[in-house]
C-alpha cells in the first residue's frame, strides 16, 4: 500500500535532476547486517572503544581483527537486498544524475551496483557508491598505507597477526576509526554532490556521525529538499522536509521504480 507520503515523495524524485542517495546501516538491515544502535545492534552489546577506534588496534590488535574477522564472514553471507537493488537500478537509468554515498562499509551498494548494471548491459559505473567510512573487504598497511583484498577466513579467530608483504607492519580492515580522518577527496565529492542535489534522499541512519551527518544538512542550507526512509523518527526528522515511515526494502522499490 502506497502511503500519501510516499506517493508525495515519488512525485518529488521523478521531478528531480540532481539527487543524492545517502544511506546507513539501516539500508543492509534486511540483507541481516546488524545495525549499529538498534535494538540488536553491534554497539549495544561491544563497546566502540575497544573495537573501533586506532586505539583499540594498537592496544589489542587481535581481538580487533577478530571482531571484523566476524564481521567480514556475516557479511560474505549477505546479499543486496530490494532498497540496494532498486537504488542501483535508479542510478543507472540514465535521466538524472544520482551520486550514491554510504557510510555501510559492508560493499552491498557495490555489488547491487554490478548486479544492476548485468541486467541493463551497462557500465556500474554511476551506481558505484562513494564509501566514506571504507570497505569491510579490504585490508589497508597500517605502515605504508598499502590496500589489498582482505582474506575472508572460516573462523574468525585470529592466530598469526596479519603483516604486510611490502613493509612488515600490521595490516588493519581499510576502514574510518572513530577520531580518524576520511578520505578527503572522497568527502569532498560527497559535499559537492550534497551541494547541488535537488533532492537528498536519506535511507536508514541515525544521523548521528560526522562528517557524514552533515551531507543532508549541506543539501538544506543550499534549498535542496531532504527526504528520509526510516522505520521510526531519527534527528534528522525535525530538519527533513519528508520523513517516510518504512522499511527501505518496501518503501525503495516503490519510491523510485520507475519514477
Ligand atoms: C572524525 C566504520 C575527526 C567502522 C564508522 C561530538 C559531536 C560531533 C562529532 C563527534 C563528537 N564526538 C566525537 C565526534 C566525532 C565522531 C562522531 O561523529 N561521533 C558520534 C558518535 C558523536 N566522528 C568521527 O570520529 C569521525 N572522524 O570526526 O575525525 C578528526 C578531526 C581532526 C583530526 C582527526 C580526526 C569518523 C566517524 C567514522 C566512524 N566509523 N564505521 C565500522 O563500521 O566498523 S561509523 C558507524 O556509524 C558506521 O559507519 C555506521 O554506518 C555509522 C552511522 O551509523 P548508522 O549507519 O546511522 O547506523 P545506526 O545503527 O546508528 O542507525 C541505523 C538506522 O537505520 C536507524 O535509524 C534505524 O531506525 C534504521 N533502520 C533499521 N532498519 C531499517 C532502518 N531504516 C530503514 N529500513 C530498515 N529496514
Ligand atoms: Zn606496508
Amino acid at each position: 500500500m502506497v502511503t500519501d507520503e510516499a506517493a508525495r515523495a515519488r512525485e518529488l524524485v521523478s521531478a528531480a535532476r540532481r539527487l543524492v542517495v545517502f544511506t546507513g546501516a539501516g539500508v543492509s538491515a534486511e540483507s541481516g547486517v546488524p545495525t549499529f544502535r538498534g535494538a540488536d545492534g553491534l554497539w549495544k552489546s561491544h563497546r566502540v572503544e575497544e573495537l573501533a577506534t586506532p586505539e583499540a588496534f594498537a592496544r589489542d590488535p587481535r581481538t580487533v581483527l577478530e571482531w571484523y574477522g566476524w564481521r567480514r564472514g556475516l557479511v560474505s553471507e549477505c546479499s543486496p537486498n530490494p532498497a540496494h537493488l532498486a537504488i542501483a537500478r535508479f542510478a543507472l537509468d540514465g535521466r538524472r544524475r544520482v551520486t550514491i554515498v554510504t557510510q555501510n562499509v559492508d560493499g552491498l551498494h557495490r555489488r547491487a551496483a554490478m548486479t544492476a548494471a548485468a541486467e541493463l548491459a551497462t557500465q556500474p559505473g554511476p551506481a558505484e557508491p562513494l564509501e566514506l567510512h571504507g570497505a569491510l573487504h579490504r585490508d589497508r598497511c597500517s605502515g605504508c598505507g598499502r590496500r589489498s583484498e582482505a582474506v575472508v577466513g572460516g573462523s574468525a579467530v585470529v592466530r598469526e597477526l596479519p603483516r604486510c608483504p611490502a613493509c612488515d607492519a600490521l595490516l588493519r580492515p581499510d576502514v574510518v576509526w572513530f577520531g580518524e580522518m576520511l578520505d578527503a577527496s572522497v568527502l569532498k565529492r560527497a559535499f559537492e554532490s550534497a551541494h547541488e542535489a535537488d533532492v537528498c534522499l536519506v535511507v536508514g541512519t541515525s544521523a548521528l556521525v560526522y562528517p557524514a551527518a552533515s551531507i543532508p544538512q549541506i543539501t538544506a542550507r543550499a534549498g535542496g529538499i531532504v527526504m528520509e526512509i526510516n522505520v521510526e523518527a531519527t534527528p534528522l526528522s525535525d530538519v527533513a522536509d519528508h520523513t517516510v515511515i518504512g522499511a527501505a526494502g518496501a518503501v525503495l522499490p516503490i519510491m523510485l521504480e520507475g519514477s
